[in-house]
């Protein structure tokens, strides 16, 4: 074990440095010269700068929880296509910070067609949970229709939850059953975060049942005209809606320092039709 010892001293200092616009490697390769071992340094450079981003970002109790397993830690790009149980996967693009994958060829265009089907008739302005009670609420934030499966309700819904959960190695009974949306022309989704905010009084209730969401998969169940992208502020990236593909994000805590703020832009032209599987730290049964 090292004998070199990280004060706050050298804390403060490392902040200065980034804050005057050095990059990263710079600010190793300085304290490199002054004598630090190579991973004393870097272990000081993360872990700070990890803190002064939490803090930035508002800090707060959750900010400084352990973080939870989340799925899908083994998915990147080295690795363009998976076996997921039934089907072969490509994994298009993958991020670390935030944490978001896209998919491609995760549905069938017959699986869009069917699920779309199936949810058609049961369709009526979407609703949140609503934190400050725990209830579902009407969201003026979100101006689509949708409706929510039961887990496995339908064969079609079964295997594509159990796809997925071979894909994000993630127990099937940590998913909450399927949430299908339509966006009509004006339709949008506003930015969001899917994690149940600690601070609301309606989120204890909420979390008896399974825990946190630690992930979400939106699958696109068709190609909208024009419009309707899954949107990433905090990573500038956003992810256009293609039938059959599919975005992965997850949050290792229930906290803005995740940068999963997401929302989905307004359609312009035709229908959006998404699927959302949030999944859970536990058992959502
Ligand atoms: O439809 C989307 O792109 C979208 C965007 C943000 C879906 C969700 N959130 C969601 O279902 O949580
Ligand atoms: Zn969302």
């Amino acid at each position: 074990m090292s004998a070199q010892v990280v004060t706050s001293e050298l804390r403060r200092w490392i902040v200065s440095q980034a804050a005057a616009g050095h990059s990263p490697e710079a600010v190793l390769d300085a304290m490199k010269a002054s004598g630090w071992e190579e991973a004393v340094a870097l272990e000081a450079l993360e872990t700070t700068m990890r803190d002064h981003l939490l803090q930035l970002n508002g800090g707060g109790e959750a900010a400084h929880e352990p973080a939870k397993p989340v799925p899908g830690r083994h998915l990147s790009a080295a690795t363009p296509q998976i076996s997921a149980g039934d089907r072969d996967v490509k994994v298009l693009m993958s991020l670390n910070q935030p944490r978001i994958v896209v998919f491609g060829n995760l549905l069938s265009a017959d699986e869009c067609e069917e699920i779309i089907a199936l949810a058609r008739a049961r369709l009526s302005r979407s609703e949140t949970v609503e934190t400050r009670t725990g209830a579902s609420e009407v969201n003026e934030a979100r101006t689509s229709e949708g409706m929510f499966f039961q887990p496995a309700e339908f064969p079609v819904c079964a295997r594509l939850e159990a796809r997925i959960a071979a894909l994000l190695g993630w127990p099937l009974e940590n998913g909450e059953g399927l949430q299908v949306l339509r966006y009509r022309p004006g339709a949008e989704y506003k930015p969001h975060y899917d994690y149940f905010d600690p601070a609301e009084p309606g989120t204890p209730t909420i979390l008896e049942r399974g825990g946190q969401r630690v992930g979400s998969l939106v699958c696109y169940l068709n190609t909208p005209a024009e419009g309707g992208a899954t949107v990433f502020p905090d990573a500038g990236l956003d992810v256009a809606p293609v039938q059959g593909n599919a975005v992965f994000f997850s949050y290792d805590r229930p906290h803005p320092s995740t940068r999963s703020l997401h929302g989905g832009a307004p359609v312009i032209a035709g229908e959006k039709w998404v699927a959302t599987k949030w999944m859970r730290e536990g058992r959502f049964e």
